[in-house]
């Protein structure tokens, strides 16, 4: 239970950005709540119970942060077909790391990953995915004529149609990002109930990419709204660039790039929330995750991001490949939310 301004918070499930150094406090403090363990850039502690995964994109910048998913209540872990979760009731986080798929086939893997998440996910009784992210290694490369990237978008496209998920009304926000070794590794939130699938006015809903994106357009929401109760809910943000309408903006320009991100990531709240301010919106518990492909671009890109978003928000800064070789930059968020939609 958080208390943020007086405000009674229970929402089953809340993410923080730990400083590295904070962690085994941390984690024995939330004994038994843990629910994931995120190392971007490290590898996480070996000795909990819970969603672990070593993501091989590096942090930039002076402070080192793991991603730390807990619960309100307890969780128990479990694993099947590769798959490592945690549930309560309300709840389940999952994720899946295969150590080195070197430049093999991604659309096979994803397609795979996808499946048996998604298996996993029902069986539990969460089939509905608000939020995933995805890494892979190489995803700018082109293998037998088609970028990895789009590969895996075909990959993941199958798994969803054969689980005959609704592909237009209820895909989850996703990130997909480029690592610099040689894993695999997704992750997911999903629920009992379905969130709330949020587009962006400004772009072209990204399942509905012209060809020249790829053969399959890639399957994800700009953001979910979600539910988990009477008090809590949260607004899962994608990965948001530079793009207006299916278009990549400003290449080769990191600055106008950040600007126009930050317009796109200001439009999804506005189509999430409402143009007033929710009451109860806990801004100042907000966590973005930015991507850079250029780990020199920081010093432009982090006091855009302050100037915008204020001193409270925490951001974790990682050097990453985006999905398109033209884009510089991209940022994603989790904003934990009072009250129901
Ligand atoms: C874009 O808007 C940028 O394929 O899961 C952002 C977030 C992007 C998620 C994904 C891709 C994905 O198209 C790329």
């Amino acid at each position: 239970m958080l208390d943020v301004e007086g405000a009674a918070y229970s929402s089953p499930i809340s993410s923080e950005f730990v400083l590295s150094r904070d962690l085994p406090h941390y984690l024995a403090e939330h004994e038994g709540h843990v629910a994931a363990v995120i190392a971007f850039g490290q590898e996480p502690p070996s000795r909990v119970s819970a969603v672990r995964l070593a993501v091989a994109v590096p942090q930039l910048g002076p402070e080192e942060f793991v991603e730390v998913w807990h619960t309100a209540t307890p969780v128990t872990y479990g694993c099947q077909e590769g798959i490592s979760f945690c549930r309560n009731d309300e709840v389940m986080i999952g994720g899946l790391s295969i150590p080195d798929v070197g430049d093999g086939a991604i659309a096979q893997l994803a397609c795979d990953a996808y499946r048996h998440l998604l298996d996993v996910a029902m069986a539990q009784g969460f089939p509905h995915l608000s939020r995933i992210w995805n890494y892979f290694p190489a995803i700018n490369c082109e293998t037998g004529g088609l970028e990895r990237y789009r590969q895996f978008c075909i990959g993941r496209y199958q798994a969803f149609a054969a689980h005959d998920y609704p592909l237009a009304g209820e895909l989850p926000a996703a990130t997909a990002v480029g690592t610099l070794a040689a894993g695999f590794c997704v992750y997911f939130i999903a629920g009992k109930h379905p969130g709330r699938q949020i587009e962006n006015p400004r772009q072209v809903s990204a399942f509905l990419y012209p060809p020249q994106y790829g053969p399959k357009s890639p399957s994800f929401s700009r953001a979910t709204l979600t539910s988990w109760n009477a008090h809590a809910r949260h607004l899962f943000i994608s990965g948001t660039a530079s793009i207006v309408g299916h278009e990549t903006l400003h290449s080769g320009d990191v600055q106008a790039q950040v600007k126009e991100m930050l317009t796109n990531i200001d439009v999804v709240m506005e189509q999430a929330l409402g143009d007033v301010p929710a009451p109860g919106t806990l801004e100042q518990a907000a966590l973005f995750k930015v991507y850079l492909r250029h780990p020199g671009d920081l010093d432009v890109v982090l006091p855009a991001l302050r100037a915008h978003l204020g001193k409270r928000p925490r951001i974790m800064c990682l050097q990453g490949d985006l999905c398109r070789s033209d884009l510089l930059v991209e940022m994603e968020g989790v904003v934990p939310l009072l009250g129901e939609s």
